[in-house]
């Protein structure tokens, strides 16, 4: 393990449950990335669902997943809470909540038609990106957007401008080929999902090409997935390996395990604790953990005691920033 490691918090040994065999299981350093798990947009999308349960009473359906967790869908189903993927799902006379990854401008647009109730829990900076794009197309600007195609953020964003005022970007290859309308000026901005690094590659292959490209004022990578990116360098370098908590369809959480895979470190996503196969563990002396930003703490605590039944656990959490970002509620919820 890296001895320079900036780690707040170290933990006793844990005794695992079985007592009496602890003397004889092998040990395991758990180095916790921080920060990890639930970002602000993601707490303030599922207190949205929350409390539209208990402002309109169940049913309240859900467009989307609201974050792209399995366990947190899971919960709100038991609350009330239904989830579809289109509107046409929701019966006339029920609310509708938009996911915390947003929606194109069509489907509020088709509520109103509707006249459904409905609340959006768009994240406030995936909004501010809708927005951005909004001015850009004001400005006459094409639209270079860098993200990964079918992402429910990605149709969103899309779906703020007209279908030929936007393209999307997806790789450094695609970087190197695209090619806009000619004679336009261009603007670019980005999913907040993504990998720093390779969208740092891809934006400045876009500047070397078009040299008057705008940028978006701020980066469009949000401060939740920087920060976890930025934890997961510090702890995988002195991890054998590392467990990443998320969804297959979690952007974030994926881009989690690219970091750690890149820092040279075998990386697993997994959804629970019951998808760690023991034999990952041969050889492991120490794992670094974390969870992306739909996965809950709970779901970390869940490992961290399933990993226990096998070895005597020392657990540090790698302090890598401190957040204490707090969104707002809309306020059809706080009346
Ligand atoms: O966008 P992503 O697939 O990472 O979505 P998750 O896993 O639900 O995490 C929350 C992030 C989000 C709502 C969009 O930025
Ligand atoms: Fe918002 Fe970032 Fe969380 Fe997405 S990951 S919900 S953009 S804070």
């Amino acid at each position: 393990m890296n001895a320079h490691l900036p780690v707040s918090a170290a933990r006793e040994p844990r005794t695992p449950p079985t007592a009496g065999a602890a003397a004889t299981r092998p040990g395991l350093t758990l180095l916790i990335a921080a920060p990890r798990g639930f970002c602000a947009g993601v707490d303030r999308a599922i207190e949205i669902v929350k409390r539209a349960l208990e402002r309109y009473g169940a049913p309240v359906y859900v467009r989307h997943e609201i974050v792209h967790n399995r366990f947190v869908v899971d919960s709100l189903r038991d609350k009330g809470a239904v989830f579809v993927e289109e509107l046409d799902e929701v019966p006339d006379d029920r609310p509708v909540v938009f996911s915390a990854h947003g929606v194109p401008k069509s489907v509020p647009a088709e509520a109103r038609r509707r006249d459904l109730i409905y609340v959006d829990a768009t994240c406030p900076l995936v909004s501010k990106v809708h927005r951005q794009a909004e001015r850009q197309l004001e400005k006459g600007r094409h639209i270079l957007f860098i993200g990964h195609a079918g992402h429910p953020e990605v149709i969103g964003t899309m779906g703020q401008v007209p279908p030929g005022t936007i393209t999307l970007v997806e790789t450094l290859e695609q970087a190197q080929v695209v090619t806009p309308p000619a004679g336009v000026p261009l603007a670019y901005l980005t999913q907040t999902t993504l990998s720093v690094d390779d969208t740092a590659a891809i934006t400045a292959e876009l500047e070397r090409r078009f040299p008057d490209i705008a940028a978006p004022r701020a980066e469009d990578i949000c401060y939740a997935t920087s920060n976890r990116q930025a934890a997961v360098k510090q702890i995988a370098p002195g991890s054998d390996l590392v467990l990443v908590i998320g969804a297959p369809n979690s952007s974030n959480s994926l881009r989690l395990v690219e970091v750690a895979e890149r820092c040279g470190t075998p990386a697993r996503l997994i959804q629970r604790a019951a998808d760690i196969d023991p034999l990952w563990l041969d050889g492991v002396g120490t794992i670094g953990l974390t969870a992306g930003a739909s996965a809950p703490e709970a779901l970390v605590r869940e490992v961290v005691d399933h990993l226990a039944q096998w070895r005597t656990i020392e657990e540090r959490t790698v302090v890598s920033t401190e957040e204490n970002m707090i969104f707002k509620l809309p306020r059809e919820l706080t009346d």
